[in-house]
C-alpha cells in the first residue's frame, strides 16, 4: 500500500481524497496555487505545495509543476479527484512512466479508447449494449446525413468525435437543415476539439440521464454499484443527482446494470468509472419504466465523479478508498451478489451562485457564516470553514450536501430539514433553489428530463424561493445595481483551451452564442438612416440596425431582402474566436437591407442586417 498520496485537485474532492488516505494511514499532500493559499484543502493535509499562481493553467494543469510537487514530497501515487488533469490521458501517461509514482485511475489507453466517441461506440456495440442508433464510423457528406434521416427518421444528433460533456452535438431536425448543421458540426469540432470527425445518432427528445457506477480491479474483476439519476441538469451542468433512479423498475435495473459491467470489460478498463445511459422517457407514464424501456450507451466516464457520494451513501463502499486500493494492485473482495442497494439518497450540489440571476456566480464573499447541518443520513463535503474567503478563480461549487433516507420520502423529508438548517452568509448559494426542487411536482414525481430546467421550470419560482429563503449573500452576490452579464467562452492560450465564464457589469455586454439583434447590446438599437455600416454600404431606411457584437468573419448569411423573420430566427452566422455565433432577430420584423456578405470581416459594431 502507498505511503503518501499527493492529491492534485482542490477543494471538496481534495479533501473528500485526503479522508480516504487518512483512513488508511496514508500520508496527505496537497498542491495549491496562489489563490488556494489559505484553503481548506491546504490545512487539512499533512503537507503542501504550491504550485503556480491562480491561472489553472499555470497551476493545477501544469503537468511539470504537479509531477514536480510530487517528487519534493517523496509521494509515490498521485490522485487527480474530478475536473482539472482527472481524464487527461497525456498526464496520467507521464505519471504512469514516472519512477516510484503510481496512477491512482484508469490507465491512460484506457482514457484514449473510451474518450474517442466512435471507438467507445464500437467497443460498446460489439460488447452488445445497446448503442443509440447511429454510425460508428465518421459522416463526412451531406448525402450520409440524409441517407440515415430517411432510414432512422428526423430529428439526428451529430455529435463530434472528441465531445463530451455539453460540448460538440448539433440537432438536425428536417433534411433542409443538413448541410447547414453538418457543416456547422464540423468547423466546431475543429475548433473545440481539434478535430473535425463526427458521427451520427437518432436524437432522443426526452431523455433521462442513468449512469452506473463501476469498479473494476486489475485481476479481471468489474462490479457495478447500482445506478444515480442524473437527469436534473441546467446546461449541461448537472445540479441534484440521486441513487438509486425513482424512475427504473429493479427489472430495468438489472439490465442497464449488466450492460455497464459488460461494456466496461470489453474495454479493459481498470479503477473507478462511470458509464452514461440515456433512457427513453414514456410521457404520461404511471409508474416506473419497465424492462422494455429503450436505454441507449451514451458516453464512459473515466473518472471519479462528483456524484459518487450518493453511491457511497446507498452501497455502504468507499469509492475512494477501493480506487487506492485498486491502484494498489489489491483485488476487490466483494462479489456482484454481495453489492446491495439500501435507501435512498440524493446529493446537492452546493453553488455560490444567485439562481435568480441566471445562477450568476459569486463575484467574491466571506463567509460571515457557515453553520453546516447534521444528524442522522447528512453528510456534507466541504473544504470551508466559517471566515472563508470565496476562491472564485475556479469552478463555482464549494460543497456537497449528501442526504440518505430509508426511502426516497424520507431522503425529501430530511433534505428539506438539512437545507433549512443550512446557513451560508455573506455569498450567494442556491440552496433556496434546492428547496425548491424538492416541492416541484415534476421533481416530486420524478418525471423530469434533461430538458426540464432548461425548457420547463419556471423562472420566477426561482426567484421567489430567492426571495423567500436567500438570506444575507454578501457583496459577493450579484445583485448589485449594476447590470451584470454573464458570458461563456471557450478560448484558446498557447494551444490550450479553456472555458471562460466571463462577468460584465454596466459594461456593453460581450457577446458570445447566439446574439440578438439589438436585444443583446447594452445600448438601444441605432436607427439605421443616413449611418454607414462602418463596413462602407450606406444604411437606408430607419429601421433597426443588427450590428457586429465583435470582430469576426462573415460565414453565412441566412436571409435575404424583403424576407419576414420572426424572433430567433438565424439572420448570419458570424465566425469568431474559433466558434459559430448565431446572431438571431430578437424580434419579428421584415428584411429591408442585407449590410454584408459571406466572407467579409466586419468589426464590432459594423451594420451586417436592417429590420423593420
Ligand atoms: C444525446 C441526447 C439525445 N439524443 N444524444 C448532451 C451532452 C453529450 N454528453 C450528450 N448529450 C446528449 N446526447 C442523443 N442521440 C441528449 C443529450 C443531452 C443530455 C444528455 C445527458 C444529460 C443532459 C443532457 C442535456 C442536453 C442534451
Amino acid at each position: 500500500m502507498f505511503r503518501k498520496v499527493l492529491v492534485a485537485n482542490r477543494g471538496e474532492i481534495a479533501v473528500r481524497v485526503m479522508r480516504a488516505c487518512e483512513e488508511l494511514n496514508i500520508g496527505t499532500v496537497a498542491i495549491y496555487s496562489e489563490a488556494d493559499k489559505d484553503s481548506g484543502h491546504v490545512r487539512y493535509a499533512d503537507e503542501a505545495y504550491n504550485v503556480g499562481p491562480a491561472r489553472a493553467a499555470d497551476s493545477y494543469l501544469d503537468h511539470e509543476a504537479v509531477i514536480e510537487a510530487a517528487r519534493k514530497a517523496d509521494a509515490d501515487a498521485i490522485h487527480p479527484g474530478y475536473g482539472f488533469l482527472a481524464e487527461n490521458a497525456e498526464f496520467a501517461g507521464k505519471v504512469q512512466d514516472a519512477e516510484g509514482i503510481t496512477w491512482i485511475g484508469p490507465s491512460s489507453d484506457a482514457m484514449e479508447s473510451l474518450g474517442e466517441k466512435t471507438k467507445a461506440r464500437t467497443i460498446m456495440d460489439e460488447a452488445d449494449v445497446p448503442i443509440v442508433p447511429g454510425t460508428t464510423d465518421p459522416v463526412t457528406e451531406p448525402e450520409a446525413v440524409k441517407e440515415f434521416g430517411e432510414k432512422h427518421g428526423y430529428p439526428i444528433a451529430i455529435k463530434a468525435e472528441g465531445g463530451g460533456g455539453g460540448r460538440g452535438m448539433k440537432v438536425v431536425w428536417d433534411e433542409s437543415e443538413v448541410e447547414d448543421q453538418l457543416e456547422s458540426a464540423k468547423r466546431e469540432g475543429e475548433a473545440y476539439f481539434d478535430n473535425d470527425s463526427v458521427y451520427l445518432e437518432r436524437y432522443l427528445e426526452q431523455p433521462r440521464h442513468i449512469e452506473v457506477q463501476i469498479l473494476a480491479d486489475e485481476h479481471g474483476n468489474v462490479r457495478h454499484l447500482g445506478e444515480r439519476d442524473c437527469s436534473l441538469q441546467r446546461r449541461h451542468q448537472k445540479v441534484i443527482e440521486e441513487a438509486p433512479s425513482a424512475a427504473l423498475t429493479d427489472e430495468l435495473r438489472e439490465k442497464i446494470g449488466e450492460a455497464a459491467r459488460q461494456g466496461v470489460a470489453a474495454a479493459d478498463y481498470t479503477n473507478a468509472g462511470t458509464v452514461e445511459f440515456l433512457v427513453e422517457e414514456e410521457p404520461g407514464r404511471d409508474g416506473p419504466l419497465g424492462p422494455d424501456a429503450n436505454f441507449f450507451f451514451l458516453e464512459v466516464n473515466t473518472r471519479i465523479q462528483v456524484e459518487h457520494t450518493a453511491t457511497e451513501e446507498i452501497t455502504g463502499i468507499d469509492i475512494v478508498k477501493r480506487q487506492i486500493q485498486i491502484a494498489a494492485g489489491e483485488e476487490i473482495d466483494f462479489d456482484q451478489d454481495d453489492v446491495e442497494i439500501d435507501g435512498h439518497a440524493i446529493e446537492f450540489r452546493i453553488n455560490a451562485e444567485n439562481a435568480a440571476d441566471d445562477f450568476a456566480p459569486a463575484t467574491g464573499g466571506t463567509l460571515e457564516t457557515y453553520d453546516p447541518p447534521g444528524g442522522i443520513g447528512v453528510r456534507l463535503d466541504d473544504a470551508l470553514r466559517q471566515g472563508d474567503d470565496l476562491v472564485t478563480d475556479y469552478d463555482s461549487m464549494i460543497a456537497k450536501l449528501i442526504v440518505w433516507g430509508e426511502d426516497r420520502d424520507e431522503c425529501i423529508e430530511r433534505s428539506l430539514r438539512a437545507l433549512r438548517e443550512y446557513e451560508i452568509a455573506g455569498i450567494p448559494t442556491i440552496i433556496p433553489f434546492h428547496r425548491l426542487m424538492l416541492t416541484d411536482e415534476e421533481f416530486v414525481r420524478s418525471t423530469h428530463t434533461t430538458k426540464y430546467l432548461d425548457e420547463e421550470l419556471d423562472e420566477s419560482r426561482i426567484e421567489e424561493a430567492q426571495e423567500q429563503w436567500g438570506g444575507d449573500t454578501g457583496s459577493g452576490g450579484s445583485e448589485d445595481d449594476e447590470e451584470t452579464v454573464e458570458r461563456e467562452f471557450t478560448v484558446e492560450v498557447n494551444g490550450k483551451r479553456f472555458e471562460v465564464e466571463l462577468e460584465e457589469r454596466g459594461a456593453p455586454a460581450i457577446p458570445t452564442g447566439d446574439i440578438e439583434a439589438g436585444g443583446g447590446q447594452a445600448s438601444r438599437p441605432e436607427p439605421a438612416g443616413g449611418s454607414s455600416n462602418d463596413g462602407g454600404t450606406e444604411l437606408e431606411g430607419d429601421g433597426e440596425t443588427v450590428d457586429a457584437e465583435m470582430q469576426g468573419t462573415i460565414l453565412d448569411v441566412e436571409v435575404a431582402e424583403g424576407d419576414e423573420v420572426a424572433a430567433g430566427d438565424v439572420l448570419v452566422v458570424l465566425e469568431a474566436m474559433k466558434m459559430e455565433n448565431d446572431i438571431v432577430a430578437s424580434r419579428g420584423g421584415t428584411v429591408t437591407q442585407i449590410a454584408t456578405e459571406e466572407g467579409e470581416s466586419v468589426d464590432m459594431g459594423d451594420t451586417l442586417v436592417v429590420l423593420e
